[in-house]
Parts: C-alpha cells; sequence; structure tokens
C-alpha cells in the first residue's frame, strides 16, 4: 500500500460491485484504501490487538473486508477469514481452534435475494468462545441485530473516532501473516499457515505472470474472500501489483444470469477469473444471457478450484473469450499459497482441460503408490511436489506434527498434493481430481469424514459413509450411505434431519444431494470402509468393482446396488 502511494496514490484500488445492480458501485483509489488502513489498524491497537493477535473476521464482500484483512497485516496480527457460509458451529471450532481475541462481522449480508444475518450466527457461536474479547460489526443490510454492551462495537462509529496515521509494523519475513482453515481426508479442517514474504512474493509473482498483468488492466477474481482464491487473487496479488481488482458481493444468478457479463461491461474488465463450476451453470443457462454484452474489454480468461472439462472450456473460450482470449487453467491449493502449475497468457501453448507447465521455479513430479517417481511422458500417477517454493505452507495451526503428517510423510522429502495428474506427450499436466477423501463441490473442498461426523450425530444413525460422485453443474456431489438403528422410520423424515444436521455442522454447502439407506457397508477384514467400491455406486458404474477379495462380506455389496432404487435426492 505504502509502495503505490508514491506512484499510483489516485489510481483506483478497488471497484466494489454491490448485490443489487441499482446501488451504486464504488470506487476507492489506493491513497483512500491507505487511509481507511490506517484508521482500522488504528482501532484494531485501540482494542490491544497486538503483533501476533489473531482476529477472525466473518464477513460478506464489501471493501470493509478488505480493510479488515489489510489492517491486520499491518499491525502484524493474524487474520483468519472465515467463508461467511459456514454454520455457527463451524465458526466457533475456527475461533476456539486458533483462539481468536477480536471477531468483525457485519449485521448481515445480501447474497442474491437471499438476505443472511451474520450478527446472530456470530451471536451463537462466540457464547462458547473464551479467546473472544469484542466483535466489531459493520452495518451493511440495517438488519435488527442483538448488541452486548462492551463487547460489540459498531465499525461506523470506531472509524469516525480513528485517525489517519500508523506506520506499518515491522516483521520478520517468516513471521505469520495468515490463517486460512481448510478440510482434509481426516479430522476437523485445519489451519493453514503462511508466511509474510514467502506468501506475499507467491502471489504477486503468480498474478503477474500467469494473467500477464498489464499497467491500467481491470481485473476481476469473482471468488469469495472467504477461501484461498479470494485471499491471494482479489486482495493480495493484485494489490501487491498496483492493480485494479473488482470485488462483487453477490452471485452470478441475481438479478439474472447475465450478472457477470454485465459487470465485464460495466467496469470493462480485461483479466477476469472463475471456477468451472460457475461456468458450466451459466452454459447451462443459455447464450441469452451472454449475447446483450459485447465482452470487447475482455483480453485474458482463467479458471480455477477444479478440472474443467472440455465442453466448458471451448464454450468459455467461444463464447465469452470469443476465440481471441488466452485461457489460464490455474492448478494450486490452499496450502499452496499460490499458483504452481498454469500457463503464461499468451505465452504458454494452450490445451483444453489441461493446466499445462510448472510456473518457472515449481518442479512437480508423478510418483506411484510405492513412492517412486514416474519418469517419462504420457504417464499418469499422484502429483507432489519436489522442490519448495516461496508461499508454501509453513505448519497447521498449533499442530506442526499434523502438517508434517498429512503433507509431507506419504512420499518422504516431497510435499504430496493429494490430487492425481496425467503428464502427455508434450510434458502438459493434467490435474484429474483428489487420490484422498476429499471431495470438490463447486470448487469448495469438503471432507468426507466431517459430513461422515455430522451425519453421525442423528441418534439412529448407527453409521455412514460419504463419497462424491460427478455431478454436471457442481463438478462432483455428496452421496452419503447410511445405515439405520431401526429400518421402520420414515426415510424423508430422516434426510431432511440429516441434511439440517450437516447445515448445523459444516454449512449448507456441505449437505448431500444424495443419501441412500443401506443395511451395510463395504469393508475389509480389518474393519476398513472400501470407499471405491461406494465412489463406484455413487457413479452408477455397477458392473464392475475391481478386486473384491479383500472385502468380508461380498454380498453387502450386491445389498447396496439393489436397493439404489430407495437413495433420496436432495
Ligand atoms: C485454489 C483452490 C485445492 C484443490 C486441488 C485440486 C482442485 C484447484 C484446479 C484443481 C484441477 C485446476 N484451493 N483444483 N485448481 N483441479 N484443475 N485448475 O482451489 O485448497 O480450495 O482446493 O482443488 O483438487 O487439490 S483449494
Amino acid at each position: 500500500m505504502d509502495r503505490h502511494l508514491k506512484t499510483s496514490s489516485e489510481k483506483t484500488a478497488l471497484i466494489w460491485e454491490p448485490n443489487n445492480p441499482n446501488e451504486e458501485p464504488k470506487h476507492i483509489s489506493y491513497k483512500e484504501l491507505h487511509r481507511n488502513v490506517c484508521r482500522f489498524s488504528n482501532v484494531l491497537k485501540s482494542l490491544g490487538v497486538k503483533k501476533g493477535d489473531r482476529v477472525c473476521l466473518y464477513m460478506p464482500m464489501i471493501p470493509e473486508l478488505t480493510v479488515a484483512v489489510l489492517s491486520c497485516a499491518r499491525i502484524g496480527a493474524i487474520h483468519s477469514v472465515v467463508f461467511a457460509g459456514f454454520s455457527a458451529q463451524a465458526l466457533q471450532d475456527r475461533i476456539n481452534d486458533s483462539e481468536c481475541k477480536l471477531i468483525i462481522t457485519a449485521d448481515g449480508s445480501f447474497r442474491g435475494e437471499k438476505v443472511l444475518n451474520l450478527k446472530s450466527i456470530v451471536d451463537e457461536a462466540i457464547q462458547y468462545c473464551g479467546s473472544i474479547e469484542h466483535c466489531i460489526m459493520v452495518e451493511r443490510t440495517k438488519a435488527e441485530v442483538n448488541l452486548v454492551p462492551d463487547r460489540d462495537l459498531l465499525w461506523c462509529e470506531l472509524m469516525n473516532e480513528s485517525n489517519d496515521y500508523c506506520d506499518a509494523t515491522e516483521m520478520e519475513s517468516e513471521e505469520t501473516l495468515f490463517i486460512l482453515y481448510t478440510s482434509g481426508s481426516t479430522g476437523k479442517p485445519k489451519g493453514v499457515v503462511h508466511s509474510i514474504a514467502g506468501y506475499m512474493v507467491g502471489a504477486e509473482y503468480s498474478f503477474r505472470n500467469v494473467f500477464q498483468y498489464q499497467e491500467g488492466d481491470v481485473y476481476w477474481c469473482t471468488a469469495d474472500i472467504g477461501w484461498i482464491t479470494g485471499h491471494s487473487y482479489v486482495i493480495y496479488g493484485p494489490l501487491l501489483s498496483g492493480a485494479t481488482t473488482v470485488m462483487f458481493e453477490g452471485v452470478p444468478s441475481h438479478p439474472d444470469y447475465g450478472r457477470f457479463w454485465e459487470i465485464v461491461d460495466k467496469h470493462k474488465v480485461n483479466i477476469f477469473y472463475t471456477a468451472p463450476t460457475a461456468i458450466r451453470a451459466l452454459e447451462a443457462q443459455g447464450l441469452d444471457f451472454v449475447t446483450p454484452y459485447k465482452l470487447d474489454s475482455l483480453k485474458v480468461l482463467g479458471t480455477v478450484g477444479e478440472p474443467i472439462n472440455e465442453e466448458a472450456w471451448q464454450w468459455y473460450h467461444t463464447h465469452i473469450g470469443k476465440e481471441k482470449c488466452p485461457i489460464v487453467d490455474t492448478w494450486w491449493q490452499t496450502e499452496t499459497g499460490g499458483m504452481m502449475i498454469a500457463p503464461l497468457a499468451g505465452i504458454t501453448k494452450l490445451k483444453p482441460t489441461y493446466a499445462t507447465l510448472p510456473l518457472p521455479g515449481v518442479q512437480p513430479c508423478l510418483v506411484d503408490d510405492k513412492g517412486n517417481e514416474i519418469q517419462g511422458l504420457n504417464v499418469e500417477g499422484n502429483l507432489c511436489i519436489k522442490y519448495p517454493w516461496p508461499s508454501m505452507i509453513r505448519t497447521t495451526y498449533g499442530d506442526h506434527n499434523r502438517c508434517k503428517e498429512v503433507y509431507f510423510s506419504a512420499y518422504p522429502g516431497k510435499y504430496f498434493t493429494g490430487d492425481g495428474c496425467k503428464r502427455d506427450a508434450d510434458g502438459f499436466y493434467r490435474i484429474t481430481g483428489r487420490v484422498d477423501d476429499v471431495i470438490n463441490v463447486s470448487g469448495h473442498r469438503i471432507g468426507t469424514a466431517e459430513v461422515e461426523d455430522a451425519i453421525n450425530q442423528h441418534q439412529e444413525v448407527v453409521e455412514s459413509a460419504v463419497v462424491g460422485f460427478p455431478h454436471s453443474i457442481k463438478g462432483q456431489g455428496i452421496y452419503a450411505f447410511v445405515i439405520l438403528s431401526k429400518i421402520e422410520f420414515n426415510p424423508n423424515e430422516i434426510c431432511s434431519q440429516i441434511n439440517e444436521l450437516v447445515k448445523k455442522h459444516i454449512g449448507p454447502i456441505a449437505r448431500p444431494e444424495k443419501i441412500q439407506f443401506v443395511s451395510g457397508l463395504p469393508k475389509t477384514r480389518s474393519g476398513k470402509i472400501i470407499r471405491r467400491i461406494l465412489r463406484k455406486i455413487a457413479s452408477g458404474e455397477i458392473n464392475n468393482f475391481g478386486d473384491t477379495s479383500t472385502l468380508l462380506d461380498p454380498e453387502v455389496v450386491d445389498l447396496i446396488v439393489d436397493s439404489r432404487n430407495l437413495t433420496i435426492s436432495k
């Protein structure tokens, strides 16, 4: 921020586009953003927030969220942004894991036609958060809220009383910039820790090079700041580069499915970055929502979050990019901090559905199940990274061993990504999807164990197993196999109770698409569920289960296959 004041203080740093297209967008210059960040940094200091303290942000996509993130960074406090679609329980778990001192939220958020009351979710969560001293609330929806005297404070009042001067706290390069929780194969979500210098180097380097950002470009990444894509490519990457970044409060379907393209034309967006799931959802609505818009400002398109299918790639290329915009399919993870395998726009040869080549400096490799590196071309294996990179995960908050276990022990000396990957005849990489128990629903990572834990909270559930299955819009959907204590329950009733439980423990995004009640689960003699078989059944592949010799009771599989007609869909 301070760097850009010298050269671009009047330049627009942030264009904020509200949920309601009739509300005025905001253009915030680098100078104004800097001023607001300084003011809010002083607010944080006045509340006793010091270097190293954790601050939780549970906010809508409004400029105050960007200001809050950058203010934490300015004073050396560690931000932990929690996506505002997570439930009170999920929020509480994250606050307690890292013992946040302060939470910043809003009265509510506007998402399409919906109004979400965030403050009441925060109230519910922080009843059981002993570390929280204060809650700062931005007024956005003007919904009625409960303000607890002394604990709850209003953003606007604190900002009015604050002042514009706040030096940035000097930090060591390896000190922590932020924590972001993400799901894995087992247990509760872990707090991925990123460092000050390395993370920012990775975010800026990848932003500039992959998108081939040019001074003056207007750039829009549609991700929510609650996810890593929002951290790295709505806030840090573009703002470190001195770019103009668009921040959108709403959803692609409101007021209709042309909203993205309306915004592209309105703000003359040059670089546009979104998820395959959004492309597929918009494609499904037909071209009537695209043709009214010119889209002639676009120069570069990007995708992230999940594998993109050929059809969606072609649609994006033809109808949005008008066959003249390179598409950068960027593979990376919360843990990698920034893009790892991606084309450089206009430089790397494109190949639909391929993330193509590693960024300069990144050393990917494929390994087989025994841990041997697979050399050569036209091969497939588990994707690892052989050599460290600036923005790599530093630890998992509060549990360094877990970080070693999860990422560095499967293949000694290498970072294991959890993804399967192909390398073609040209040496190009194509990520095929997760090889662990993580499901990718609309680009959001959901751990099967987390969903199972929520389902198992139901009194009548004996056991459950959750897998992903191919979904035409979401990429993957969640399929739950559930054993009940008795068979005479009303299945529809139990289904809605299960859905409520998942919503309560995680959030609406983790609700199963399909629930099948079964009498048993396919297990090995040692009692491990064979998910491979369940994944096949969930995908409708019921003819060839491969090697079933390890099954304790092969008959279980036939029973599950035969009772598929009893599956209940959301
Ligand atoms: C940035 C982000 C990470 C997981 C990752 C993959 C999948 C992400 C791509 C992709 C195929 C891509 N972080 N993934 N990008 N798969 N092609 N271009 O999404 O931590 O939330 O998810 O997402 O499985 O391991 S994340």
